[in-house]
């Protein structure tokens, strides 16, 4: 069974995780405006994965004999200057994020709950490469010297399955 403590921890949780899918989301509708169909493709996949992060934190509480909660989701942004500035900001954000499970696991651990902190390792892990990959596009956006650079990343995340 999981302490509430530690359930109510994951439920801030699913909350910000359900923040991260709506921020994404109005990226993708803005990177869509401004034309970048393969990036707001890109921005829409990642919204999904990130509902399905509630969903599976969700699951886990159930799963252990808890309650899982939705709370009130915050108004995200709506809009950014360029499109360096949208990825920089999933960078930013996708930081803050690795810093909040970081803070599960130790609720999870001062708990002595393993099975929780085995789970909250999963996200962990995919943090480190939520962190890289966005990493990745502005460090390829920063290198675009043309327009014909920006248009071939553009493809490229467009093929996100
Ligand atoms: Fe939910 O993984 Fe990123 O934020």
């Amino acid at each position: 069974m999981i302490s509430e403590k530690l359930q109510n921890a994951i439920n801030e949780q699913i909350t910000a995780e359900m923040w991260s899918a709506n921020l994404y989301l109005s990226m993708s509708f803005y990177l869509q405006k401004e034309g970048f169909d393969g990036f707001a493709h890109w921005m829409k996949k990642q919204s999904e994965e990130e509902l399905q992060h509630a969903y599976s934190l969700a699951d886990y509480v159930m799963k252990r004999g808890g309650t899982a909660k939705v709370d009130k989701i915050d108004v995200v942004p709506q809009g950014w200057g360029s499109l360096l500035e949208v990825f920089e900001h999933v960078y930013k954000h996708e930081c803050h994020v690795s810093e909040l499970i970081d803070e599960l696991v130790n609720i999870a651990s001062a708990e002595k709950d393993k099975a929780s902190q085995d789970f909250l390792w999963g996200y962990v892990r995919e943090q480190v490469e939520e962190e890289a990959s966005a990493q990745q596009i502005v460090d390829k956006l920063k290198r675009c010297s043309d327009h014909a650079g920006i248009l071939f990343l553009d493809e490229k995340l467009g093929q996100r399955q």
